[in-house]
């Protein structure tokens, strides 16, 4: 995970190599290869947490430690093929996952089996068919893996086929000697061979977040894609470029790899939800015909709401349907306990211990109802964008505008239903406009969509402007217009509802919804709000 804005950068991963056999994607026929990235490993730490809710039922199975089976697949099915391996993963219901104490490369040195089939019986629960290991070469050996690190991971595949989930393996993370090939494609070898007909495993990220503006990494990249090939010709292969680097990096990666592609994209998504659906069509576009995956997608609840994870979630999970990505992995499964993450780049960024559905006592963030939602095809919670302000505290996804000109404080003076309210108190105006309390919806806007919206309102001695509007900005989040319900009538007023209605002008990307009040020497409430789209 990585993305400028709200992100932090999470690195990790790694992937697994192949061998040989096809040199072309399932999806195309197109041309090269490209290289990778590198990144540093570091140490590792404690332990924590505690599971706490478990949705559904989930079965779970034992583990502990003997070493499994390594070999050989299940023979549920058909031996795989190239085709029916990319079909599961354009649907994968998939999860990033390491323990709540045992980050990145800790997983494996602290492989703790009991602790790992709890988190895969949650995982289960919330829906997942599939869960990501990402594979360091540092801590397994190189370029000869110890057989205690691919009997750790064989137990892996082991648990999570007992949860009823395949597995994609990310190689080579934390890792970055470009320069040898040769070690590096007996590493993979060592890796991936073992699977390379078993139906557990279904895909192969060759690096994560790889940078293709590195040369020797583009140089390597281009040797390890064939190599991966001819050691399992059927593993659908990849690489996933950081929020960041977005389309652009996806793009690069393409035209690096030229006649040695991979098989399709994967894209981290860290950036603004509420844009979603434009950012994942130009990623899309950057690639076609490949297919596109999301790789990783989240938001931490250190900087933000619990309340703004789940409703980024959602916002992702919506805007991906639209735009027939299939197959989309929240980072990450658990919150981190301190010391959980190896010395690293990543361990010194505290937000980077934050980006679980579940807390480190184990308990669930609003946000892991809406996976299970999206998981389970059933309702989203019903009070996701809480619209009547009854949310506990630091789990609304509404947020305060102009906040130095006046802040919407909650209340349960006066509530038109339920028991809180918020209420604008003595505010002021400027030339940005009037403060007020925002969220955007679930739905993707597009330009053309109909859209409404309503609150109730309230005053007491008020003066000034007090209303509900809705603001619509471009890709680039350039504001391309909005309008404005009537006012609140001023004075002390009854529960009024105030209504507003517009369309979506052209370039739209994204909606947000204002109550707002400005120039009011008195009080206000809003409750309820509505908004909807036709
Ligand atoms: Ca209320």
């Amino acid at each position: 995970m990585t993305s400028p804005r709200r992100r932090v950068a999470l690195l990790t991963s790694s992937l697994l190599l192949g061998l040989a056999l096809p040199a072309a994607p399932a999806f195309a026929a197109t041309t090269v290869a490209k290289t990778a990235t590198t990144k540093a490993p570091t140490t590792t730490t404690t332990p924590t947490k505690t599971p706490t809710k478990t949705p559904t039922k989930a079965p779970t199975k034992a583990a502990t430690a003997a070493p499994v089976p390594t070999a050989t697949t299940k023979v549920i099915e058909p031996t795989p093929t190239l085709a029916s391996r990319l079909a599961a993963v354009k649907v994968a219901k998939s999860l990033n996952y390491y323990p709540s104490n045992a980050g990145w490369s800790n997983m494996w040195t602290k492989f703790d089996a009991t602790r790992i089939d709890a988190d895969l019986a949650k995982a289960q629960a919330l829906g997942a068919t599939n869960v990501r290991a990402l594979i360091f070469p540092n801590t397994f050996g190189y370029p000869t893996p110890k057989v205690e690190y691919t009997d750790k991971l064989s137990r892996f595949v082991t648990l999570a086929a007992a949860h009823n989930m395949t597995v994609k393996f990310t190689l080579f993370d934390w890792w970055d000697g470009y320069a040898d090939v040769a070690g590096s494609t007996t590493w993979a070898s060592a890796v991936i061979k073992p699977y390379k007909d078993d139906n557990r495993v279904i895909a192969v990220e060759v690096k994560n977040e790889f940078d293709a503006t590195d040369t020797a990494g583009v140089t390597w990249a281009k040797k390890m894609v064939p190599a991966i090939r001819a050691i399992a010709p059927t593993m659908p292969l990849t690489f996933s470029v950081d929020g960041g680097a977005g389309a652009t990096g996806m793009a690069r990666i393409k035209t690096a790899l030229g006649a040695t592609p991979v098989d399709y994209y994967d894209y981290h998504f860290y950036g603004n939800s509420e844009r979603a659906l434009a950012n994942i069509r130009t990623a899309q576009a950057a690639v076609a015909p490949a297919p596109v995956v999301i790789g990783e997608v989240g938001l931490n609840t250190l900087q933000n709401t619990e309340g703004e994870q789940a409703a980024f979630l959602a916002r992702v999970f919506e805007a991906a349907k639209i735009a027939g990505v299939g197959s989309l992995a929240p980072w990450t499964l658990n919150d981190f306990s301190t010391g959980a993450i190896p010395t690293s780049q990543v361990s010194t960024i505290q937000a980077q211990y934050y980006y679980g559905l579940y807390r480190t006592n184990g308990t669930a963030k609003p946000a892991a109802a809406v996976v299970r939602a999206e998981w389970t095809g059933t309702a989203l919670p019903a009070d996701l964008l809480d619209p009547g302000f009854e949310a506990a505290a630091g789990q609304t996804p509404w947020s305060a505008y102009l906040p130095e000109l006046g802040v919407a404080v909650k209340t349960q003076a006066i509530a038109h239903a339920g028991t809180w309210s918020i209420a604008f108190t003595n505010t002021d105006k400027s030339a940005a406009g009037s403060p007020s309390y925002r969220v955007a919806p679930i739905t993707p806007v597009q330009a053309g969509q109909k859209w409404t919206g309503s609150v109730w309102a309230r005053g007491n001695a008020a003066t000034g402007t007090n209303q509900i509007a809705l603001s619509w900005f471009d890709a680039n989040d350039k504001w391309l217009g909005g309008v404005s319900s009537a006012s609140l009538p001023v004075g002390t007023t009854a529960w009024t509802k105030l209504i507003v209605t517009g369309t979506a002008p052209a370039g739209s990307a994204s909606m947000q919804i204002h109550v707002k009040s400005g120039d009011n020497t008195g009080t206000v409430w809003f409750d309820d709000v509505l908004v909807s789209n036709s």
